[in-house]
């Protein structure tokens, strides 16, 4: 094919896509407007009473453009906020000026970024995305064991998926046959600052973990993970008899299940309690909602980015068929918590953000099912919000009125992670 020709093409595949993106912009712009109105209202209310008061005074209450006004004042302070968010050194800032960049990140972040519609591109500058962390992956999930456990339904026990225990399930894993291109993970951590960029395999890691993001090493901790025991022979100390009983015992009373929150972050202050109630959606309920396709920009904290294209359905659907329960004073809860089927990783959101139209469960990437390596059989993909929140094989959506607890929170990253 000649140049010209080319050009010509990748024009006209360009305007096209142009045109398509504005009318799918216009669609979600009218969901958006459409679903969680009032949502809107309650969540952002604190905000925006944080915001610039001589704002409030000129409209007098909040009406919509009073609250563009509001979020272009917050956004004023963002630019810099995000220069100071980017740059490695920002543990070197005092504290007191630091604590009002935090307050600043989270007015703005808060009343601006949920909103707001991510940048989409034409497929063709999609490309394969990198494979960064995977915590809660070191195990194949066995397909047809996947349920999605959710929990704070409204009126769930009339639904035929309603169990009196979701934390009873048993997840089924084989051990991987292929740890796929696992590149390395979010270890520049506030806290792990001083390990930024020196490029070095042997990461600082409380736990000596640095099998994590190396593909042969991974092999080593999924065996140590595997559901009921394993573990290295090889190494394997001698018990004491009476010892050995009194671990059979612990491990009988776990059900022999594997405890949770096996990662450098600990366990979740979310995970669910034995005997907690709620659904188990299974593939088909998950894959029965509308199918989307969005082709955005996945950005890791780490300073990459790439563009891609997704597959799935959106998280407003799910929410829209399976909503979550009011509160006596007739609001909802504010949050949602998301945690791998072991527990290992977790993610907290606002309900507003899960609202967002391009809040999508991904089952495929790149016109492909979703690998296992990338969160199969649904992860999610979130553009407003850094790659630390795109949780990779949702196992537990749950509603809760309390802000959740979120892996890398723990370690001292921004709860929000807007962009
Ligand atoms: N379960 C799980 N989800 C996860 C992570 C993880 O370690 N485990 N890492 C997060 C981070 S830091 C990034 S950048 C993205 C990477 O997604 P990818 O591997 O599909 O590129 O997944 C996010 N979701
Ligand atoms: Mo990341």
């Amino acid at each position: 094919m000649s140049d010209g020709q080319e050009e010509r093409e990748e024009q006209e595949q360009r305007r096209k896509w142009e045109s398509e993106k504005k009318d799918r912009d216009d669609d979600l712009e009218r969901d958006w407007e459409r679903v969680g109105e009032r949502e809107r209202r309650d969540s952002r209310a604190a905000e925006v009473e944080a915001l610039d008061a001589g704002v409030r005074a000129q409209s007098g209450q909040r009406t919509r453009r009073s609250f563009v006004i509001a979020a272009a004042a917050a956004a004023s302070g963002y630019g810099f906020y995000r220069w100071i968010d980017r740059s490695p050194g920002d543990q070197l800032i005092p504290r007191p000026l630091r604590k009002m960049l935090e307050f600043n990140a989270r007015v703005s972040r808060g009343a601006f970024d949920e909103r707001g519609l991510a940048p989409t591109y034409p497929v063709a500058r999609s490309m394969e995305l990198r494979t960064n962390g995977n915590y809660g992956l070191k195990m194949n999930l066995v397909p047809e064991s996947y349920r999605l456990q959710m929990v704070g339904v409204e009126d769930a026990k009339r639904l035929p998926q309603y169990v009196e225990d979701v934390t009873a399930w048993e997840y089924q894993y084989v051990a991987k046959q292929d740890a796929g291109p696992v590149e390395h993970d979010t270890k520049v951590a506030p806290k792990a600052a001083a390990v930024v960029g020196n490029g070095s395999k042997a990461k600082a890691d409380p736990n000596g973990d640095a099998g994590m993001g190396e593909g042969p090493m991974m092999q080593g901790g999924a065996a140590s993970t595997m559901v009921g025991g394993g573990g290295d022979k090889k190494n394997e100390v001698k018990m004491p008899p009476a010892f050995e009983a009194a671990f059979a015992a612990l491990k009988k009373a776990q059900g022999n299940k594997r405890p949770r929150g096996q990662e450098e972050a600990g366990m979740s202050d979310n995970t669910l309690d034995p005997g907690t109630p709620g659904l188990l959606l299974t593939m088909d309920d998950v894959t029965s909602l509308p199918h989307h396709e969005l082709v955005t920009e996945f950005k890791c904290i780490e300073g990459w980015s790439q563009v891609v294209h997704w597959g799935g359905r959106r998280l407003a659907d799910l929410i829209a068929k399976y909503p979550p329960e009011r509160k006596p004073d007739g609001s909802l809860p504010k949050y949602v918590y998301m945690e791998t089927p072991d527990g290992d990783y977790y993610c907290g959101f606002s309900l507003q953000a899960c609202m967002h139209p391009q809040s999508l469960l991904v089952t495929e990437m790149a016109g492909r099912p979703l690998a296992q390596w990338h969160g199969a059989p649904i992860r999610l993909h979130m553009p407003i919000k850094y790659g630390y929140k795109q949780i990779k094989r949702i196992g537990l959506i749950a509603y809760t009125d309390r802000r959740p607890d979120d892996y890398w929170t723990k370690l001292g990253y921004d709860w929000y992670a807007g962009l």
